[in-house]
């Protein structure tokens, strides 16, 4: 890359009245900045949850070189009613060293309504760790090059998953599990149509769970499970400014049985 080369961080919010409709982002060339920030205000216009009356486009230049990163590894859980779901995830957030507590706590975080933009984050007991209790933790930043994009939605469509909002989902969940003190992230859309979630970590990858809520629940949420004695000013710092690009990817392993559970951690 010659040393002239500048990336750009774009990031777009959308709100209502105050209330915060849909938020997207990435790291950008100039040129691709130019096509991206149309494509987000038009994608912040045409949102299911509504007109926004408000939409913030920021386009600023990184300040420094991203990390580069590996995408987690992508598979899909067979899974028909949210309280096995929640079964499922729990047994992946176990075998992480997350207890009962934890996930319960998680669990009853993701279940409330609440205006939160960003996630919170957890210690594997459920306390919970990050200190601006209204605002959450917002993961920024994070971005993947265009070749490793086109790779990452040639991938996902090979299993009929090439969405915008699993790559994007990807890329977050890749970025936050690239830290040595984070063990796992619960993710679950606040999008009413959108059941599918997810459990994320290092030691099983990204794992999809469908059916995680009920169609038509405006619940949703994510929650950052961190290791006790973490630093978390400086894991906040991580997740929310250091700039981090997907340039590889680890593969898709597509749908694997419930039983399998041990064995996406091979
Ligand atoms: N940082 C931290 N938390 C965030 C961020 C962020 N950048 N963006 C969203 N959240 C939180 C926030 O509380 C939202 O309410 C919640 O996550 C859900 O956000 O493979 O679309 O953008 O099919 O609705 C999962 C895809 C999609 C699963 C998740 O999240 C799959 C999704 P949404
Ligand atoms: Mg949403």
């Amino acid at each position: 890359m010659p040393r002239s080369f500048k990336l750009y961080s774009v990031r777009m919010r959308a709100s209502r009245a105050g209330k915060h409709i849909s938020g997207a982002e990435g790291i950008y060339t100039e040129s691709a900045a130019r096509r991206i920030v149309a494509q987000y205000t038009e994608r912040a216009l045409s949102h299911s949850l509504g007109k926004p009356d408000s939409i913030l486009v920021t386009v600023e230049e990184l300040n420094r070189k991203p990390r580069e990163i590996s995408a987690l590894r992508v598979a899909a859980l067979r899974n028909e009613t949210p309280r096995l779901g929640r079964g499922l995830a729990d047994r992946i957030l176990s075998s992480c060293g997350i207890g009962a507590q934890g996930s319960g706590t998680a669990w009853a975080f993701l279940g409330r309504r609440h205006a939160l933009r960003g996630g919170i984050l957890l210690n594997t007991d459920g306390v919970r760790m990050d200190p601006n209790l209204e605002r959450g933790v917002r993961v920024s930043r994070m971005g993947i090059s265009a070749a490793t994009g086109r790779a990452l939605s040639d991938l996902l469509s090979g299993y009929g998953w090439d969405n915008q909002t699993v790559s994007e989902a990807v890329i977050l969940a890749s970025k936050v599990h690239a830290h040595p003190d984070i063990v796992a992230e619960l993710c679950i859309s606040d999008d009413p149509d959108y059941t599918t979630g997810y459990v994320a970590s290092r030691q099983f990858g990204y794992v999809r769970i469908p059916h995680l809520k009920k169609a038509g629940s405006r619940r949703g949420g994510r929650v950052f499970f961190i290791q006790g004695g973490a630093d978390i000013r400086e894991v906040l710092e991580y997740l929310e400014r250091e700039p981090v690009l997907v340039t590889t990817l680890s593969g898709c392993l597509g749908v694997v049985s419930g039983e399998m559970v041990p064995a996406i951690g091979l």
